[in-house]
C-alpha cells in the first residue's frame, strides 16, 4: 500500500485491501448450531484510492459490504463496494476527486455537487430491503443477494432530509423503524429531522426540529413511549469548513443535553434536560419506560473518543487515558427542570449489542465491546485506532458482569445477535476476531459465541482466507427476512 500514508487509518488492521472477492464453503471448526442460519452482513471502510490529503482518517473510507452467509453449519463470504456516486467518480478517476472528511470546501473541482457519502457505517435491514448508511447522507439500497448496489434510498422521493442516521431503531413489535437525520437541511445545520417508517418501509412521519447547537447525533434511542436524542458538544462550523478546516470538534467546557419527546407525538413537545460539559458518546445501548421514569443505558465517556475531533477542539488527551463507563441516565417525566440522575453499572467502552426483541424495553443482558485488563496494548485498528480485545456481557437487573478476554495481539469487533427460538436461551454471538501475525499481518477468524456464556470463548471458528478491513457495524438477517426480501432474488444466499 506504498501510496497510501503510513498513519493509524492507513496500517495494522486499517491497512487497506480493496479486493472485491468471494468464497463458498470456507472451513470450519467446531459446530455452528442449525439455528444460526441467515446472513451477517458488514460495513468495512477500505479506501479505494489513496486519499488527496496524507491527514485522512478511517471514517472517510469507502463503503465495502461483506457477507457470511450461513447455512446448515456451511459458510460463505463475499464483500463489494457500496457503488456510491462517489466510489463510481474516483473508480473512474483512478485518484482522489473528494478532499477531507466531511469537508466538501476542499474538493477537486470535478466532485462539485456531487453525493459525499460513502455508506460506510451500518447495514440496516427494514421492511425486505438492505441499506448502507452513514450519518452524512442518504442510505445506498442493496441487494442482498448479490451485493449489488441499486441506489440511494429516498422513500420514494418523500423524505426531505438530506440525511440519514446509521442508527435506526426498530419496534420489535410494530416493526416500525424510527430514525433521524442531523444536518437535515444542509452542511452544519441545526436541523435535525426526526421520521418513522412503517413495517412495509412507507414513510409515515416526518418532523424537523433544532439541536441546541449543531453536534454530531450518532446515535439515538427509543422506548416504548419516547424518542430520545443525546447532544453532546462535538460541534460543527462552517466558517472553519470554508477555511479548510475539520467538520468537528470537541468542545470540552460546553454543555450536553438530551431531548425526550414522545416516540409518536409533535417535536414541540421535546423536552431538554441539560447535562455535565465535555461528555460524549457514540453508541446507546438501549432506553425503556419504568412508570414516569425513563432509563436510557449508553457508553459514556469523559472527552470524545475520536483523537481527531479532540485535537480540533485543542484537547490534548492519549486515547487510553480515556475515561467512561457503560452509564445509566434515569430521567423522571413527571417532574420539571432540567436535571437528571446518573449511575456507572459496567466498565468503559463501546460497540454495544442487545437482542431485537428487547429494544425500547426492559432487558435482561447486553454485550459490548472493552479492554481485556490483563491483555496487551491494543493492537492499531478500527476507527479510533485502537482495536477492543475483550467482550463484556452485563445484566443491569443485578450487576453481573462476564468477560470474553481475548489473548495478547488479538482483536475484536462489533458482533451480531442471533436469537434462538428455544425459550430462556440467548441465542449467539458473531463477531470477527483477528489475530496478529507478523508484520502488519493479520489473521481473521469469523467467532461463533453462546451469548449465555462467553467466557468459555468460540464454540466454532471460520479461518478466513484473505485479510480483512476492520469493520465498523454489522447486522444479523435471519433467513426468513431473507426469504421475504423484496428485491428480484438474482442468486439466493447461501
Ligand atoms: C462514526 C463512524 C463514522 C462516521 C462518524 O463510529 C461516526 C462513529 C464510519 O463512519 O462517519
Ligand atoms: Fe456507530
Amino acid at each position: 500500500m506504498a501510496n497510501f500514508p503510513k498513519t493509524i487509518h492507513f496500517t495494522g488492521l486499517n491497512t487497506p485491501v480493496g479486493i472485491e472477492w468471494s468464497a463458498r464453503n470456507l472451513d470450519v471448526i467446531g459446530d455452528i448450531p442449525a439455528e444460526v442460519d441467515g446472513a451477517f452482513f458488514r460495513a468495512v471502510p477500505d479506501p479505494a484510492v489513496p486519499p488527496m490529503f496524507a491527514d485522512d482518517i478511517v471514517l472517510s473510507g469507502d463503503g465495502m459490504v461483506a457477507r457470511f452467509a450461513i447455512s446448515g453449519g456451511k459458510v460463505d463470504y463475499a464483500i463489494r463496494y457500496v457503488e456510491t456516486e462517489r466510489y463510481k467518480l474516483e473508480r473512474e478517476a483512478r485518484r482522489a476527486l473528494f478532499g477531507q472528511y466531511r469537508n466538501p470546501f476542499t474538493d477537486d473541482p470535478a466532485a462539485q455537487g456531487k453525493d459525499r457519502t460513502v455508506a460506510n457505517t451500518t447495514p440496516v435491514w427494514h421492511a425486505g430491503r438492505l441499506f448502507m448508511t452513514k450519518e452524512d447522507g442518504l442510505g445506498y439500497e442493496i441487494n442482498p443477494h448479490t451485493l449489488e448496489t441499486i441506489g440511494r434510498w429516498n422513500y420514494y422521493g418523500a423524505l426531505r432530509s438530506q440525511t440519514f442516521t446509521a442508527h435506526p431503531r426498530i419496534d420489535p413489535q410494530t416493526g416500525e423503524m424510527f430514525f433521524f437525520g442531523y444536518e437535515a437541511g444542509g452542511l452544519c445545520t441545526k436541523d435535525v429531522a426526526y421520521c418513522i417508517a412503517d413495517k412495509d418501509g412507507n414513510l409515515t412521519s416526518e418532523q424537523w426540529f433544532e439541536q441546541p447547537y449543531c453536534s454530531t447525533i450518532h446515535d439515538f434511542a427509543i422506548s416504548e413511549k419516547y424518542a430520545i436524542f443525546p447532544i453532546f458538544p462535538t460541534t460543527a462550523d462552517l466558517e472553519r469548513l470554508k477555511a479548510g478546516g475539520a467538520h468537528w470538534a470537541h468542545q470540552q467546557e460546553l454543555e450536553s443535553w438530551v431531548g425526550i419527546m414522545p416516540r409518536y407525538g409533535k417535536v414541540e413537545e421535546m423536552r431538554w434536560f441539560r447535562g455535565r460539559p465535555g461528555i460524549s458518546a457514540f453508541h446507546l445501548v438501549n432506553a425503556f419506560d419504568d412508570g414516569d421514569l425513563v432509563h436510557l443505558d449508553l457508553c459514556l465517556s469523559d472527552t470524545n473518543a475520536f483523537g481527531f475531533m479532540r485535537e480540533a477542539g485543542g484537547i490534548q488527551r492519549d486515547q487510553r487515558e480515556i475515561g467512561g463507563g457503560l452509564t445509566r441516565w434515569t430521567f423522571d417525566m413527571s417532574k420539571d427542570g432540567e436535571s437528571y440522575a446518573e449511575r456507572v453499572m459496567g466498565p468503559p467502552g463501546d460497540m454495544p449489542r442487545l437482542r431485537d426483541v428487547d429494544q425500547g424495553r426492559p432487558y435482561r443482558a447486553a454485550w459490548y465491546m472493552s479492554m481485556n485488563p490483563q491483555g496487551g496494548p491494543p493492537l492499531p485498528g478500527g476507527p479510533v485506532g485502537a482495536a477492543f480485545n475483550a467482550m463484556l456481557r452485563i445484566e443491569p437487573g443485578n450487576g453481573r458482569i462476564d468477560m470474553m478476554p481475548l489473548d495478547f495481539g488479538m482483536a475484536i469487533s462489533e458482533p451480531v445477535h442471533v436469537p434462538s427460538a428455544t425459550p430462556d436461551h440467548d441465542g449467539w454471538l458473531l463477531a470477527v476476531v483477528d489475530r496478529q501475525s507478523g508484520d502488519d499481518m493479520f489473521q481473521s477468524e469469523l467467532w461463533i459465541v453462546e451469548a449465555e456464556d462467553i467466557a468459555k470463548g468460540a464454540i466454532a471458528r471460520v479461518p478466513m482466507p484473505l485479510p480483512m478491513r476492520a469493520q465498523v457495524h454489522g447486522s444479523w438477517v435471519s433467513r426468513a427476512q431473507l426469504d421475504g426480501a423484496r428485491v428480484q432474488q438474482a442468486e439466493r444466499v447461501a
